[in-house]
């Protein structure tokens, strides 16, 4: 990568966290002011996981995570236009304004959704996995969740299967340090959530999740890892939410001080004060990057509040296919076959 390459795509990265900064601020406003229904759990804080990682894979790769997924979405290219009306429950929504803020979904970005039960996207990551190794891709599958997932019934079975069957997965463990309002070290009997890792056989690692250079590089060297050895890595990745676990969320269970001595570690702030000091960037491309996430966020909502509600008749159209006949299995090829690559 030459120099101009490079600081194109280090801006990019401050761009990107920007953009889900401004345009979560816009969300909490607009949820503020009754536009918004349902739930809204902003991922303030968390920025740099979601960038830094989908800058450390490539597009092909499958990124599968909770219902705190705006910043994953955004990050992996997914328009706010589309975001912001999903949120409104518009038809113009990624998931046609049917699932809300905790379903996006976005097939052409290979952005397996968004899931609001805890823990219960966790199996279909393996299974992501497993048919990419199946099909003998070197695709990976990031897989991302909080650290109340980590004691649910679906995490244990699906990492007892991918590291059984060596799969392709990068589980990131986002620890946000609460689970609602349950601090992490109240809820599981291993003081470090790296240590889990260990009882699936799988390679595991700290990562500073509030550091986007640090999560870019570390993906991109666990990614090029997979890619030559299909298997799995546990990633226990420490961050912040600087907001309440939803919007209705007061979070009296934490002290001001506390929020404080973290937003110090602020992954935006951080990042453009050293880009800042390298010389990478002005104040003056600073503050235009700014204006311009800002007016795209003010744009997202003017496109979702003119779009039409999704027509009423289509309320149950997508909770179960409609039976095709012509469907076909994914044939098993006598290569395939003779591979074996589960060993089983
Ligand atoms: C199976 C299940 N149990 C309980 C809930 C209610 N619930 C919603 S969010 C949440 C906490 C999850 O916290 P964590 O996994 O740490 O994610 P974070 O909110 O920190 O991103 C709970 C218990 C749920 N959605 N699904």
């Amino acid at each position: 990568m030459d120099k101009s390459q490079k600081k194109r795509s280090e801006l990019k990265l401050l761009y990107d966290m920007l953009a889900i900064r401004r345009f979560e601020e816009k969300a909490q406003q607009q949820y503020q002011m009754q536009k918004i229904g349902g739930f809204l759990h902003l991922y303030i804080g968390q920025e740099a996981v979601a960038v830094g990682s989908v800058a450390g894979c490539r597009p092909e790769d499958y990124l599968i995570t909770a219902y705190r997924d705006h910043g994953h979405a955004l990050a992996r290219g997914m328009g706010m236009n589309e975001c912001m009306a999903e949120i409104f429950g518009k038809a113009t929504g990624c998931s046609k304004g049917l699932g809300g803020s905790m379903h996006y979904f976005d097939k052409k970005n290979n952005m397996m959704g968004g899931h609001a039960i805890v823990g219960g996207h966790i199996p279909l990551a393996a299974g992501l996995g497993f048919a990419s190794k199946y099909r003998g891709e070197d695709r990976v599958t990031l897989c991302y969740m909080g650290d109340g997932a980590i004691n649910i019934g679906s995490f244990h079975e699906a990492l007892n299967m991918a590291g059984l069957w060596k799969l392709p997965v990068i589980f990131v463990c986002e620890n946000n340090q609460f689970a609602m309002g349950t601090a992490a070290g109240r809820s599981n009997p291993l003081k470090e959530i790296v240590d889990r890792g260990a009882g699936y056989a799988m390679p595991s690692l700290v990562m500073d999740g509030m550091d986007v250079r640090a999560v870019r590089d570390t993906i991109g060297d666990v990614c090029a890892k997979i890619r030559k050895s299909p298997e799995p890595y546990w990633i226990e990745c420490r961050t912040y939410r600087y907001r309440g676990h939803s919007m209705s969320d007061p979070a009296t269970y934490r002290t001001k001080e506390e929020l404080e001595k973290h937003k110090k570690d602020d992954p935006i702030t951080n990042f453009s004060t050293t880009l800042l000091k390298e010389g990478v960037l002005t104040e003056e491309e600073y503050k235009k990057m700014d204006a311009e996430v800002k007016a795209l966020a003010a744009e997202s909502v003017a496109f979702a509040e003119s779009s039409p509600e999704p027509p009423l008749e289509d309320l149950h159209k997508y909770t179960l296919p409609p039976l095709n006949p012509d469907y076909q299995p994914v044939a098993t090829t006598p290569e395939i076959a003779k591979q074996n690559p589960f060993n089983c």
